[in-house]
């Protein structure tokens, strides 16, 4: 198990610790190992089985290295069962909502026994919370609306959980001898967004349909399953403890490219693919592409030999949506898409100065580990004060910080000095134009006031952009993904304003945002806008995140040559405004 899916357990049992009312020294000890796991370098799952090594991490005492391998084990803390148990499995889910801390949860469950997102929203509408002290109408009216949203978004999981889901269920696949190769397929192949479920398949001499059933039997012993759906022949169903439903298929070598073609999808490729198999008589299905007249496999064994035989180029999983990528593959005329080894630089990172986790070394070191030549450290302004932002004094002082570190890299990379400053309610910028000035890269960013009406907030950025020591406009419409809408705002007015200007527009790859979305993407490419792709790493192992923006660069159909960052650091200086 990854260290972030080890954190958030412990967190979860300092949650369920502080609704119960329990010792707050006991739960501080939850929350600081928490802490000490997300934050560690190692990967603790190598040291679970070491509970002497795992003591060594400042934070984690004998208690929590034993809660430690638990979670390893089998996926939960004693504690956190035990009080799952005595309220409702479901209890965590409140926490969700915006408004909605441990105390307020303690309320609703010693007064009306609320335990649940669908007992709270029966309660919200039988009028029950009213009679409750400090529930006024506002709140009331928060929560009507927080429920409304979770349910808009709920079932869906954001990309690094499914990710990180599906190679921890790889690795343990794999493990069975005669399980050879596992592939994702489904939403998270395709690079979507979120993903609703997991689609996997497996293969390997195990899965011939002989000796299926062992290798069914091993999948669903698998110990993190919370339920199990379905056993067939060769597919077997369950939700995991988070709630995500995994779908894994066990397939014979033969049928793989087949399966792997179907379960990718979308459907609608799906459909429009079978359509123009029928058109050249052939039959598609989820074993084999087979000739109608005698009913022989043309292509079951890979994809692209299915692809080829309908007479199409193969088309990237991020492009199989139905809009167009089939014409455009029969005409070899798909794009050539953005891969990760194109990318040169991260201009969008925190480091300790505010609130990251690293030191602006130690963000380079992990830079060059990524084999990038440049980089800009860009932490957070005065006006976003619980990060400890910086005013134009401490930038300055960052400044100079940065410029000694890049002179002791000796041009093993250059760090650009750069700056995330807010855009101010009024569209005015957080620091001096004199402390701007001296900063390589300008990363202007809406952090407050989302509530703002379009009008207001379109005014306010495009007034932000006019300032002219402004580079980059960092994720320009807000939203978290399953957790907040983008803000109200006209976007092709910013865009057009923004190509006309030459600011950039920033994709952030971080897989809560994944701002701009893939057709806005699209639109600010043929506007002309320079795209830029970050991170807005956090800590040194969020610089693997740009995986995830890559995937939403190629969905969008774009080109290396399409975003400023693929390119050496002259070139992308001059893409720049203020670059010549
Ligand atoms: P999700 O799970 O909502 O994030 O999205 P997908 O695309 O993973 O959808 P899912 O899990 O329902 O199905 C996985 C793939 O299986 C889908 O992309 C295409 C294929 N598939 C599923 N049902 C059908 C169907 O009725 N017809 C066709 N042609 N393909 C289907
Ligand atoms: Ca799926
Ligand atoms: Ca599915
Ligand atoms: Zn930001």
């Amino acid at each position: 198990m990854e260290n972030r899916a080890i954190a958030r357990l412990l967190g979860e049992t300092a949650d369920l610790l502080e609704i119960s009312g329990g010792d707050p020294f006991r739960i501080r000890s939850y929350r600081r190992a928490a802490e000490a796991v997300e934050n560690s370098a190692e990967p603790l799952s190598s040291l679970a089985r070491d509970p002497k090594r795992l003591q060594q991490i400042p934070g984690i005492g004998k208690g929590m290295a034993a809660n430690i391998e638990e979670i390893e084990a089998r996926g939960s803390t004693p504690l956190r069962d035990e009080l799952l148990a005595r309220y409702h499995p479901a209890l965590l889910e409140l926490l969700k909502l915006p408004g909605m801390g441990p105390k307020t949860v303690a309320l609703l469950w010693e007064s009306l026994q609320v335990g649940s997102v669908e007992q709270l929203e029966a309660a919200i509408e039988a009028g029950k919370l009213r009679t409750l002290p400090r529930f006024g109408d506002k709140l009331v009216e928060k929560l009507r609306r927080g429920v409304a949203d979770y349910r808009k978004n709920s079932g869906r999981f954001l990309l690094d959980a499914a990710e990180e889901a599906a190679e921890q269920l790889s690795r343990y696949l794999l493990q069975f001898g005669g399980i050879t190769r596992v592939t994702p397929a489904g939403s998270l192949r395709r690079g979507r967004e979120t993903v609703g479920d997991l689609d996997i398949l497996a293969t390997g001499p195990a899965c011939a349909e002989d000796t299926v059933r062992d290798a069914v039997a091993h999948t669903a012993a698998y110990p993190p399953i919370a339920d199990l759906i379905a056993k067939g022949q060769n597919k077997v169903s369950f939700h995991l403890r988070s709630g995500l439903q995994v779908d894994v298929r066990l397939l014979p070598e033969a049928s793989y490219g087949a399966a792997l073609q179907y379960f990718t999808g979308s459907k609608t490729h799906n459909i429009a693919l079978r359509q123009r198999a029928l058109k050249l008589g052939y039959s598609l299905s989820e074993y084999a592409l087979s000739r109608l007249e005698d009913g022989s496999v043309a292509a079951s064994g890979g994809e692209e030999e299915i692809y080829a035989a309908l007479g199409l180029d193969w088309i990237p999983p991020e492009l199989r949506e139905g809009s167009g990528e089939i014409e455009a593959a029969a005409a070899r005329s798909l794009p050539a898409l953005i891969e990760q080894a194109d990318l040169r630089g991260d201009v969008h990172m925190h480091t300790r100065a505010t609130d990251g986790r690293n030191t602006i070394a130690e963000m380079a070191e992990a830079a060059i580990a990524r084999g990038y030549e440049y980089i800009a450290i860009t932490d957070h302004s005065k006006n976003l004060a619980m990060t400890n932002g910086l005013d134009d004094r401490r930038a300055l002082e960052q400044i100079r910080r940065i410029r000694e570190c890049d002179a002791e890299m000796e041009g093993r990379i250059r760090i650009l000095a750069g700056i995330e400053v807010d855009i101010l309610g009024d569209g005015g910028l957080d620091l001096s134009n004199e402390v701007l000035a001296q900063m390589d890269v300008v990363i202007a960013s809406v952090h407050s006031l989302f509530q703002q009406p379009r009008e207001e907030m379109t005014a306010r950025i495009l007034k932000a952009i006019e300032n002219p020591f402004v580079t980059i406009l960092g994720h320009p419409t807000g939203r978290l993904l399953l957790r907040r809408e983008a803000y109200a705002l006209d976007l092709v007015a910013i865009l057009k304003r923004a190509a006309a200007l030459r600011v950039a527009v920033e994709h952030n790859a971080s897989p809560e945002r994944l701002d701009l979305r893939d057709v806005d993407l699209r639109l600010a490419s043929e506007m002309g806008c320079g795209i830029v792709v970050n991170t807005d790493a956090h800590h040194t192992s969020h610089l693997d995140k740009m995986r995830y923006g890559i995937r939403q660069l190629r969905r969008a159909g774009l080109r290396k040559q399409d975003v400023l960052n693929t390119r050496p650091l002259p070139e992308f200086l001059a893409g720049l405004r203020r670059g010549s």
